[in-house]
Parts: structure tokens; C-alpha cells; sequence
């Protein structure tokens, strides 16, 4: 185990980061990587070994990332690198269909029961962009729905924050979005099921689908309140639109079955990614066969990919798949993470630190705030994000690493046991120490 109070050294992560920038927008290739949310300089990893990732200047880290929720299983793992290496001899890619594809269909499929049909893409972006064409296809209506603070990629209609009131449709969030995009899409409040019966009666009999992470992953980790998925179900049913789960990141993170066999809600449409494809680039849409019989080439719904089912990344989400269906691996899972929160909590009590944390089996959020249960996103964002910034960067000077932003989740992994635990409470202590 490492030395918890060296101060690491990250000279290497730092040159390789003025290096990136010259070529690079921002030195990164997906925003969040470059530190912004927590300042400093992002690091530059070089491998992982289970729950540990090495940077470039070998300084070893419990990580907490796990590339975003793909590394269920930790880094490395022998079933996911033996499935690649043979695939590897076969070649790596064909551009016509593979008997791989056919087993994974399949087994999501079992797996996840309201999924009667399932296409693979290569991004949960594409997943929750041709989930949205297939709903508007499907109903011929063009409005959607979506929840502030949820995160489904960077597709332009989702790209869009709250407008003036919930009734109102939203403003685009990034530049190149046009207008005429967002019309279409209203933004409602996380867990505000109220708002959602007033938009529906006044709306319903237009609106395609609701799109939500039914386990807010992308404002921290917020949870749904009772009622609040099932009043979508309703609303859907009653409206004829569709309902669509985005579980890319809950998706066999949260349970077996994802967040749709947590709550015992049945989505129209679910999307999933991340451990579909043990960390490589695999997405996928799915749900009922009558609308997912409207995608291309048997129905009128265009979606398409060069890349989509990889016999690689296939490989690699077959393993993963293979793995997490042994007796036990959630209940260990969910102990581990729920052992970590406690101790996290009980040392932050100890320093008198305003702290909470959410979890859903192994995903977990924690919060530098005063309110018992964080369940909101004006609750997320009235957070103390200075105090979550020194934080940060306290557990990573004592080898731990956790998200660089106040807004996302943390992910554990099956290779996280009592070793990381013990070392993650022990720089914990010495973090909310820093804090007084
Ligand atoms: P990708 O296109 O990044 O594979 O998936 C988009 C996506 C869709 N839906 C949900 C619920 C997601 O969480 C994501 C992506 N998650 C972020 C983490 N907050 C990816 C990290 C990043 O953007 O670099």
C-alpha cells in the first residue's frame, strides 16, 4: 500500500498537459478530464491494476472513476483481457454482423426483460440521440422532455437548459445549438412530479418521450423520490408517449437488471453504454419490439454505424456481462460502497464537516452540504463546491481519486476490497482535518 502523506510529485502529468494543449482544444478529449471543475493540472494515467490507476510520474491512486462507470470489474481484469486477446487473432472488425452480436443482444435482452430488442452504437451519446429520432418517429410527434441536471451526451435537442419557467420550452446550454432545437424540448425540475402533471395536461397529446436518468448521475448522484418515476410511467401510458430510461451509466452500475429493476419501473425505451462494452466503445438503444421494428432496415427510422458491434468491444462487454452475473457480485458491490459512505460520513461528523452522501448499488455521491438527503438540483448546486474542491485535491495528495467535479458520481468496483476501503478512510480523515 502506498505512503498515504507523500506529497506526490504529478511534474510528468504536468509536461505531458502542456504538450496536449498545443494540439488538444483545452489538452483533453472530453471536457470534465481537464481539471476545470477542481483547478490544478489533470493527470496523465499510464495503466491501471484493479481498483488502482498509475499516472505518468507512478504515483499510485484508489481509483473512484473507473473511466466513468465502464470499469465494474476494475482495471485489467483476466476474463475481459483473455476475451480480447483471442478476439484480437481474429481480427478487428468486419463491417457485417458476427455470431458476438447475436450473444450480447441476447443476454441484454435477459438481462434486462423490458429490452424485447436491442441495436448496438458505439457511444451512449448515440444511444440517447437515435433513442430520441426513434420516439419522435414512432409517435410522429416532435416535443421531448428532459430534466435539468441529467446529462444524455452532447446531442444538440438535449443540449439545453431550463427556460424561464417549467411550462416554457428550453434555451440552448452550448454555442451551435440552434434555437429551433430547443423549441422543442421542455426542461423539468428533477423529482418535481407536480411540474410534470401540469406540462402533461396542458401537453400531453404532443410530447414524443421524456427522457431521464432515473438515477440522476450527472448533477452528483441524485435518486428518484417515490412516485416520481411511476408518475412518468402514467403520464406516458395516458399520452401515448414514450418513456425512456437512460441508463448509460445505471445500467448493470446500480443492479443487475439497472435502475428500471431498483424502482420496478418499466420504460418504453431504455439506452445503456458504459459496462456494456467493459470500458471500450459500445452503446446501445432497446425496448419494445413494436417501436424498435421502426429502425432501419425494417422500419423507416434511420440509424446507422460503421463501427457499431465491434467484434472488440463485443468481446469485451461478453466478459463483463459474463462476470457480473455471478451470485453475489452486486451484494458485494453495494457492501463495499455502502462501508466506504459510512466511514466517509462517520469521519466527516467527527470533524464537524456539513457532509452527505446518495447511493444506488455501486455508484455513490457525497455532498459538502448541511441537508439530510440531497434530492434536488437546487440542492446540488447550493452545495459547497469551494470546500469540495479542497477535498479533492486533499485525498489526492493522499492517493486517492475521485471525480474532478462537484457534479458528477463515483464509481466502485468489484476489485475495490478492504484494503482501498481502509485507505480511502484513512486519507479521508486527514482531508476533513484540512478542512477546519
Ligand atoms: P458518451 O457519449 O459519453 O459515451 O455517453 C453520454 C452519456 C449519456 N447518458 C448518461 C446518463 C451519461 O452519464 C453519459 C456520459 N457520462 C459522462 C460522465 N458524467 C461521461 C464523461 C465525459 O463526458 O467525459
Amino acid at each position: 500500500m502506498s505512503d498515504l502523506n507523500s506529497h506526490i510529485s504529478t511534474k510528468n502529468s504536468a509536461a505531458l498537459f502542456e504538450e496536449a494543449q498545443l494540439y488538444i482544444p483545452g489538452g483533453v478529449n472530453s471536457p470534465v478530464r481537464a481539471f476545470r471543475g477542481v483547478g490544478g493540472t489533470p493527470l496523465f494515467f499510464n495503466h491501471g491494476e484493479g481498483a488502482w490507476l498509475i499516472d505518468e510520474d507512478n504515483n499510485r491512486y484508489v481509483d473512484y472513476v473507473g473511466a466513468w462507470g465502464p470499469l465494474i470489474l476494475g482495471h485489467c481484469h483476466p476474463a475481459v483481457i483473455s476475451a480480447l486477446q483471442t478476439q484480437l487473432t481474429r481480427g478487428l472488425g468486419y463491417g457485417a454482423s458476427t455470431a458476438a452480436e447475436v450473444e450480447i443482444a441476447k443476454t441484454i435482452c435477459k438481462l434486462v426483460p423490458s429490452i424485447e430488442k436491442v441495436r448496438l452504437v458505439t457511444s451512449g451519446t448515440e444511444a440517447t440521440m437515435s433513442a430520441i429520432r426513434l420516439a419522435r418517429g414512432y409517435t410522429r410527434r416532435d416535443k421531448i422532455v428532459k430534466f435539468e441536471g441529467c446529462y444524455h451526451g452532447h446531442v444538440d435537442g438535449l443540449l439545453v437548459k431550463a427556460g424561464s419557467g417549467a411550462l416554457t420550452l428550453g434555451e440552448p446550454d452550448s454555442l451551435g445549438v440552434p434555437k429551433a432545437y430547443t423549441d422543442l424540448t421542455y426542461v423539468l425540475p428533477f423529482n418535481d412530479i407536480y411540474a410534470m402533471k401540469a406540462l402533461f395536461a396542458k401537453e400531453g397529446d404532443s410530447i414524443a418521450c421524456i427522457i431521464v436518468e432515473p438515477v440522476a448521475g450527472n448533477m452528483n448522484l441524485v435518486p428518484p423520490v417515490p412516485g416520481f418515476l411511476e408518475s412518468m410511467r402514467e403520464l406516458c401510458t395516458q399520452h401515448g408517449s414514450v418513456l425512456i430510461f437512460d441508463e448509460v451509466m445505471t445500467g448493470f452500475r446500480t443492479a443487475l437488471g439497472g435502475a428500471q429493476s431498483v424502482y420496478g419501473v418499466t420504460p418504453d425505451l431504455t439506452t445503456l453504454g458504459k459496462v456494456i462494452g467493459g470500458g471500450l466503445p459500445v452503446g446501445a438503444f432497446g425496448g419494445r419490439a413494436d417501436i424498435m421494428n421502426c429502425i432501419a432496415p425494417l422500419g423507416a427510422v434511420y440509424q446507422a454505424g460503421t463501427l457499431a458491434g465491434s467484434p472488440l468491444a463485443v468481446a469485451a462487454g461478453l466478459a463483463m456481462l459474463t462476470e457480473i452475473q455471478r451470485p453475489g457480485f452486486y451484494e458485494s458491490l453495494t457492501k463495499h460502497t455502502a462501508q466506504m459512505l459510512t466511514g466517509l460520513q462517520e469521519r466527516a461528523d467527527a470533524a464537524g464537516i456539513p457532509f452527505s452522501t446518495n447511493q444506488v448499488g455501486g455508484m455513490f455521491g457525497c455532498f459538502f452540504t448541511t441537508e439530510e438527503e440531497v434530492t434536488t438540483f437546487d440542492q446540488v448546486m447550493a452545495c459547497n463546491v469551494p470546500q469540495f474542491k479542497r477535498y479533492f485535491h486533499a485525498m489526492l495528495e493522499n492517493k486517492i481519486y475521485l471525480a474532478p467535479s462537484a457534479f458528477e458520481a463515483g464509481f466502485v468496483s468489484a476489485a475495490h476490497g478492504e484494503n482501498e476501503i481502509a485507505a480511502t478512510l484513512n486519507a479521508a480523515e486527514i482531508a476533513f482535518a484540512s478542512l477546519k
